[in-house]
């Protein structure tokens, strides 16, 4: 029997600050990816759907008060309960597109003046990304994108912390593509870039973790 590697899928996050356009491209992502006959996922978090996502839901809608660690450890712990599934999926072959990651949990917790060393600690273990595709964005222009809308978060002055903590995350691996460009354009360049990387996945590049 030939012993062949399988071919594994790539993950690949989107990052940005709210209103950048994240979850329509993300979706288009996918759509492009089918198109062209590969496996694909979309994921996003937080993924509400489970018993840790309802309780960040709740948070995220005003209904419930978390403590500044508390909440961040639930988003740390909604990743871990997704960690193994993700692994299968990718081994299996499968491409994830996955709306916020890591990086939006450790920009936002900061944001709030948690120290960003112990906002990292937790995520240490969780599947390294692929790619990261940051949607820059000045948050003023993000913020007169359709208005934000009732979440905890969504508010100018708390977005413009945010954007400065991602500007102390980023490092050279991420790929930052102007989100202030016409839709269209934006999806042009994303596309080109995430193919290049899940061809690189395909031809056996490992999967690593974080926080490298
Ligand atoms: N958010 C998201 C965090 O604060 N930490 C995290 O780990 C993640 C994944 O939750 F304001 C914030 C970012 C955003 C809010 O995100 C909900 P969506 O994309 O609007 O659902």
């Amino acid at each position: 029997r030939a012993c062949n590697i399988e071919s594994r899928g790539a993950l690949i996050v989107l990052e940005g600050l709210d209103r950048c356009g994240k979850t329509s491209q993300s979706s288009r992502l996918v759509s492009y990816m089918e198109g062209l006959g590969n496996s694909v996922e979309l994921w996003r978090f937080p993924d509400r759907t489970t018993n840790v996502g309802k309780m960040i839901s709740a948070y995220l809608l005003n209904q419930s008060e978390l403590d500044d660690r508390t909440i961040h450890l639930l988003f740390s712990a909604n990743r871990w309960e997704k960690r193994s599934m993700m692994e299968t999926k990718l081994k299996a072959g499968t491409t994830l597109i996955v709306d916020r990651y890591s990086y939006s949990g450790v920009a936002f917790s900061s944001a709030k003046g948690v120290d960003l060393e112990w906002c990292k600690a937790p995520e240490i273990g969780l599947l390294a990304p692929d790619l990261v595709l940051y949607l820059d964005m000045p948050p003023e222009k993000a913020a007169e994108r359709g208005g934000y809308g009732d979440e905890r978060y969504e508010r100018l002055e708390f977005q413009k912390k945010v954007a400065q903590c991602y500007r102390i995350l980023h490092d050279p691996s991420w790929k930052m593509v102007d989100a202030c460009q016409p839709m269209e354009d934006v999806q042009k360049q994303l596309q080109e870039i995430v193919l290049d990387h899940v061809l690189a996945c395909q031809k056996g590049k490992p999967l690593s973790l974080l926080w490298s």
